[in-house]
């Protein structure tokens, strides 16, 4: 029986973060070996928001790299830049079609977006259908996502059942895979929100590439209660809450033998180890990054053999959605 198929993508928008990490590539990494895999950088939907031309370029390829030295294995997963492949912007026409203004309207991170911007444009909105477009269309079987994409992922799986139950099957259904660690990081200097890559102000989150400095520096920083106690209490504690809820993911450790460890002990003591194990994680991460991108053959390969497979699997499905709706094949 042919294996199962996941697909996940990240928008090259500002540095990747241990939200991305721990909320997506950690998953992506675990899953590749039983799945076939896809991953893309979504460089289309990074579009939605003003990009100066030189550093979307850039960092597209970083993110490629970023992606391998995360542990995705090209050899294992397909790593697909998307607007390598025009069917996802194809199918998406389509899609609109079938997408409602409404269903829109009620997107969360639409309208968290639109409120910290001027630039409300089309793509920002319809941004959910391209989403939705990059899964449909390889006939993926789960979607390996942080919890705050939970609600484009309905949406996508809305717009596959309304397609199938008017043309017949065409679309897999696609569930979403959040895990129980590590989906929702949040800011280290404002615990209510969630720790985003784009963010400006830098203190807020930890970059894959920042060095051990950095780090140590922002989690000395990040904020805390004025108690002393190191427990776990997202209401009393939103704060402290997370950095446990970042050593839980990154040591397995439970929460509660991570509380015991530090009884009697200080907020410094339990921030030091934190920083420790964050750079732990991210040193090698680092240097295989820095060797990656001496070698952007590499990387073009890479991204060669990725847009081949994507192409030849999206034409197949948007071949066949074409002819269900009624447009004529080209001789
Ligand atoms: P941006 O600030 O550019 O909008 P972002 O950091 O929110 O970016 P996305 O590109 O929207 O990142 O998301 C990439 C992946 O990382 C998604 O699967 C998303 O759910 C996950 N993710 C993003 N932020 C976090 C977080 N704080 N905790 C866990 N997972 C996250
Ligand atoms: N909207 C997603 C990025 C994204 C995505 C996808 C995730 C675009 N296309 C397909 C999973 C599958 C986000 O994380 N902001």
């Amino acid at each position: 029986m042919s294996k199962k198929i996941i697909l996940s993508g990240i928008q090259p928008s500002g540095n990747l973060c241990i939200g991305n990490y721990l909320g997506a590539l950690k998953q992506w990494e675990n899953l590749q070996n039983e799945y076939e895999s896809i991953f893309l950088v979504v460089d289309l939907h990074a579009l939605t928001i003003d990009q100066i031309p030189s550093e979307l370029r850039n960092r597209c390829l970083s993110f490629v790299a970023q992606y391998v030295a995360c542990g995705i294995n090209p050899d294992k997963s397909k790593i697909v830049m998307q607007s390598h492949v025009s069917s996802h912007t194809e199918l998406m026409w389509v899609l609109n079609c079938f997408t409602y203004m409404g269903e829109l309207n009620r997107m969360t991170q639409f309208k968290d977006k639109s409120k910290n911007t001027k630039n409300i444009n089309a793509g920002l909105y319809t941004y959910p259908v391209l989403m939705a477009s990059d899964i449909l269309l390889y006939q993926a079987d789960l979607v390996p996502v942080g919890a705050d994409q939970k609600q484009h992922l309905e949406l996508a799986r809305d717009i596959a059942i309304r397609f199938n139950n008017k043309y017949s099957e065409t679309f897999k259904v696609p569930e979403p895979y959040i895990s129980k660690n590590g989906s929702r990081i949040m800011s280290l200097q404002n615990p209510e929100s969630k720790m985003s890559k784009s963010d400006k102000n830098l203190n807020n989150i930890i970059s894959l590439l920042d060095d051990p400095k950095t780090i140590k520096k922002k989690i000395n920083k990040s904020v805390t209660d004025s108690g002393s106690e190191i427990i776990y209490d997202e209401i009393k504690k939103p704060g402290l809450s997370n950095l446990i809820s970042i050593y839980h993911s990154l040591s397995l450790e439970p929460i509660n033998t991570i509380e015991e460890k530090y009884v009697g002990k200080l907020y410094s003591d339990f921030k030091n180890d934190l920083s420790d194990l964050i750079i732990e994680l991210l040193n090698p991460i680092n240097s295989e990054y820095q060797k990656i991108m001496d070698d952007k053959n590499y990387l073009f390969d890479i991204l060669k053999e990725g847009s081949d497979y994507a192409r030849y699997k999206s034409n197949k499905t948007l071949s066949k959605v074409y002819r269900k709706v009624g447009l004529v094949k080209n001789k």
